[in-house]
């Protein structure tokens, strides 16, 4: 495929973008009374304004043409049906199979994936009621209070994002945690004052040879173990969630516990399938399928849409137009809901590890610039921190803002207060403040220019009535869609992750030279690893 620098509509955009740059969003907005209501799509229970982006109608309309002279309808289609569109991995990418509630087939490899995907959802939610009602009991007869999930990377951060946001429809007497750092703090600090006798573990690895979760994994056994002291106990605490039945086996899991996902789902598109099954026992299996219906409302949407009214197209393009045509190096995500606080971070490894590459799909370097950093916090408490920087400082920060019209808590004034910061952030800024009104205020002449806001600040708004599962599905697919957009007009492959192997490679080469007697070859490294692991092995009493 060409670049889609070199595009002809491409060129058209670049020139829209030029001759808008004097304009600012107060000049857009005076001229043009239709501008927000035309920049405003619905999808799924969801509402994107996006009129407050640096970019004119002709703009849009030209980025359109320019993702429909580079395939992307036709990618859309490729995904849904099931090519193997992860080329480096030589796999299909089916994560919507996942969520496919059309009761129609998905064939990969001319087999139909749907009757297995269904029958692992049953499974999930006859053993999800098991530990809800009780009926499924520890070694020693009590029911289960805690879920500790043990997994990393995709296998962690859906689920524990998803567990904190739909937190108002869990069970409460249960108490979840997720463990994923090797660091033993994070087992440590997650099992501290639970009572094994009463704790289910989740095993979650796609591979289930990830070097965290089997070492997370055997230190829950033997913390199990030292209190229960036989070894049958394990099949009462163990559950395992992989692609890999022989390494779950070995690891002593009997696998009539384990819960299956494919290779065509990769990690962190995996919410949806067995990953998901820590938030299946925390909002029971009718909220699970309801935040699946979520899911595919957007998949359809994303699917079938003219890209005029399409949202995760429109937010993928808007991107590129501050990442290829601004310079602008990231993204903010700032959801104004507190059970949104792990979003961000969930969004970090979604869009950074997909589309953080830098080699295009004909194996050569890009010329242009990929993913952006994807960074962010829940309002209101970025407001009184980073925010600044958006406002006045010198870069370039567009930001997606997310709210809901009504508060699973709604105590006093909270909500109100909550919603009128999240439209005066927007609005602030698009319009800033002029030296005239500035001086308007009173204020002293020195201070002015310290008190000007330039505004032209971009921004998009997403908005629901509530955060429900049915809207919560729908906002997560919303952002994948997004990432697979963007991948598309870049050219580069977004379902890999070669970028996470070397780190891992030399950790496990350097792992016996910080624990053998002998120490290891002074040009085992560069001079600085080399001093530094000394440094460490002398501190932990072992010849540097
Ligand atoms: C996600 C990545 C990565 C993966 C973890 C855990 O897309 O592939 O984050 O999920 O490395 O892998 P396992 O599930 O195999 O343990």
């Amino acid at each position: 495929m060409t670049n889609f620098t070199d595009l002809k509509q491409w060129e058209k955009v670049r020139e829209g973008f030029e001759a808008a740059k004097g304009i600012t969003l107060r000049q857009a907005f005076a001229d043009d009374h239709s501008r927000a209501a035309d920049m405003t799509v619905e999808a799924a229970g969801l509402t994107l304004d996006y009129s407050k982006n640096l970019v004119t109608r002709q703009m849009m309309a030209d980025l359109f043409d320019m993702a429909r002279e580079c395939g992307l309808q036709e990618a859309i289609n490729a995904m849904f049906s099931g090519e193997r569109i992860n080329v480096t991995e030589n796999r299909p990418v089916l994560h919507t199979a996942l969520r496919n509630r059309s009761g129609k087939s998905v064939v990969v490899d001319r087999m139909d994936v749907m009757p297995e995907v269904k029958s692992v959802l049953e499974r999930m939610a006859a053993f999800s009621h098991k530990i809800r009602a009780g009926i499924w009991r520890g070694y020693t007869g009590r029911p289960i209070r805690n879920i500790v999930n043990i997994g990393i990377g995709g296998s962690d951060l859906g689920p524990a994002m998803a567990v904190q946001a739909l937190r108002p429809f869990a069970d409460r007497r249960l108490r979840f945690e997720f463990v994923s750092n090797i660091d033993a703090t994070h087992f440590a600090e997650a099992t501290h004052g639970m009572d094994p006798a009463e704790t289910l573990f989740i095993i979650a690895s796609k591979t289930f040879t990830t070097l965290e979760t089997m070492t997370n994994g055997r230190t829950a056994r033997t913390w199990l173990l030292e209190t229960l002291k036989d070894e049958k106990a394990v099949a009462n605490h163990f559950v395992a969630v992989s692609t890999n039945a022989k390494e779950v086996a070995e690891f002593g899991i009997d696998t009539a516990n384990m819960f299956e996902f494919w290779d065509w789902v990769g990690g962190r598109y995996s919410l949806p399938s067995a990953i998901g099954l820590p938030l299946m026992i925390a909002i029971g299996s009718d909220n699970f399928n309801k935040m699946l219906d979520g899911f595919y409302a957007m998949d359809r949407h994303f699917a079938v849409t003219p890209f005029e009214r399409n949202m995760p197209v429109i937010m993928g393009l808007l991107g590129i137009v501050y990442n290829n045509l601004h310079g602008a190096q990231s993204h903010a995500v700032l959801p104004y809901d507190q059970y949104l606080a792990r979003f961000p971070a969930y969004l970090q490894q979604l869009d950074m590890e997909s589309n953080g590459k830098s080699t295009d799909k004909n194996g050569k370097r890009v010329k242009i610039e990929t993913g952006p950093v994807i960074w962010g916090e829940p309002g209101t408490n970025g407001q009184h921190a980073f925010y600044q920087l958006i406002h006045q400082g010198t870069k370039l920060i567009p930001a997606d803002f997310i709210g809901f019209c009504k508060s699973h808590n709604p105590i006093g004034t909270h909500h109100d207060n909550l919603m009128a910061n999240f439209f005066a952030q927007t609005e602030a800024l698009a319009f800033g403040k002029t030296a005239e009104e500035v001086r308007a205020e009173g204020t002293p002449e020195e201070l002015v220019p310290h008190k000007v806001f330039e505004g032209n600040r971009p921004t998009n708004t997403i908005m629901a009535d509530e955060l429900t599962p049915a809207v919560f599905g729908a906002l997560v697919a919303l952002y994948e869609h997004k990432v697979f957009t963007q991948g598309v007009i870049w050219n580069i492959y977004s379902f890999d992750q070669w970028g996470v192997q070397l780190g891992k490679v030399l950790a496990a080469k350097i792992y016996p030279e910080l624990t053998s007697e002998q120490p290891p070859r002074t040009d085992a490294h560069d001079a600085s690893t080399s001093a530094l692991i000394a440094r460490y092995r002398m501190a932990n009493g072992r010849r540097a």
